[in-house]
């Protein structure tokens, strides 16, 4: 199975229709004049951002999207019937990228209903009767209409999360998911257990908000190492991250340096977001050695940290409050009635 979540697709407008060249023919009028009505215009190519879609997989099957070129004039002045213009359904979060080096970004849809008009169908051409003049009664010329305009793009998916969880593999991120969510992360005691990321949404004193799971961070991930950084991309737009690291790690200041780093290195401002360090799997250790490892990383990471067990749940409320304040009026309300959870099933394929 492969994680899709981008996928390159080809668009093209349609092109608007030709002009009529047409002359007026009618019993006892002797003179017709010419009547070729204008072209209609071709397609738009849109794209709109839906509710209900999670993944790009459509774009697998259908990676040619052509809308329909304009009708053709036709006389007594009639003007073709305009293209119907094709709207491109895509997931919120939805990135269209250029197909070149820099890919560089054309649209960016990020609300349910948004909508481009990426691609303009050309208009239609001019029918003959457009052409008449003081000295040209009877033109014969037309325009075939203007030409469709044609990309190749990248469209592309970010998660849009609230909060982001990071830390290296098998800290514990996916058990935490695990805890605070309906998600059903797998979980392994192996590195890399996790190789997509995963939402589950988390209800909270009657708020609501968007957790990611991404796969574990290693040195060098930046430049390719483990699974990578690719998948940070899906946490660049988080308010807020979570950090655990594994309580059991040889040296917990190490563990937490090289995931700042990793994150220093990819960039896109996710070293500067808020975080929220914790200090996992707490259960299998002695007060004492908690209290010892958690000053350790207090100094390392300059912040509060919260020692947690995502296994047994321990400390897990107390990061929940943590993050809703990060995330603050944007974690949306939830009736009292409504509490529960509910996963956002990323479906890889
Ligand atoms: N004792 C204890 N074990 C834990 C806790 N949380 C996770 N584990 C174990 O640690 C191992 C890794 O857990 P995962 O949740 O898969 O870790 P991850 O960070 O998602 O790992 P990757 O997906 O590989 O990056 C599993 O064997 C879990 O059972 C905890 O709070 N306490
Ligand atoms: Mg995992």
């Amino acid at each position: 199975m492969h994680f899709l979540d981008q996928a390159k697709i080809f668009v093209r407008s349609g092109s608007g229709g030709p002009g009529a060249v047409s002359f007026r023919r009618e019993k006892f009028i002797e003179y017709g004049g010419p009547d070729g009505g204008n072209g209609g215009k071709g397609g738009d190519i849109i794209f709109e951002a839906v509710a209900g879609l999670n993944t790009l997989i459509d774009f697998r099957y259908t990676q040619h999207f052509r809308a329909p070129r304009g009708h053709g004039g036709s006389g007594s002045n009639r003007t073709g019937a305009g293209g119907d213009d094709l709207v491109i359904k895509v997931p919120v979060g939805t990135q269209v990228l250029a197909d070149d080096e820099e890919r560089t970004l054309l649209a960016d849809l990020t609300k349910v209903g948004e909508r481009v008009v990426f691609l303009r169908g050309g208009d239609g051409g001019r029918g003959n009767a457009s052409y008449k003049t003081s000295t040209n009664r009877a033109p014969r010329q037309h325009g075939t209409g203007w030409p469709s305009d044609e990309a190749w793009v990248w469209l592309r998916l970010k998660l849009l999360a609230d909060a982001g969880l990071v830390g290296l593999p098998n800290a514990g991120k996916s058990t935490f998911i695990n805890q605070v969510t309906n998600a059903q992360a797998k979980v392994g005691e192996y590195a890399f257990t996790t190789t997509r990321p995963q939402l589950g949404v988390v209800r909270h004193k009657q708020r609501e908000f968007v957790v990611a799971d991404i796969p574990g961070l290693i040195a060098g991930a930046a430049e390719g190492a483990g699974i990578g950084d690719r998948f940070l991309g899906h946490i660049e737009r988080c308010q807020v991250l979570l950090h655990l690291v594994d309580a059991n790690d040889a040296d917990v200041a190490e563990s937490y340096r090289v995931v700042r780093d990793e994150l220093e290195n990819y960039g896109g401002g996710l070293l500067d977001k808020k975080v929220i360090v914790a200090l996992n799997k707490i259960d299998t250790l002695d007060e004492e050695l908690i209290a010892a490892l958690s000053a350790e990383l207090e100094e390392a990471s300059g912040s509060p940290v919260i020692p947690i067990s995502g296994a047994s749940g321990v400390g897990v409320d107390w990061v929940l409050d943590q993050l809703l304040e990060a995330i603050g009026p944007e974690a949306a309300k939830v009736s009292a009635d409504d509490e529960g959870e509910d996963a956002i099933e990323w479906s890889p394929l």
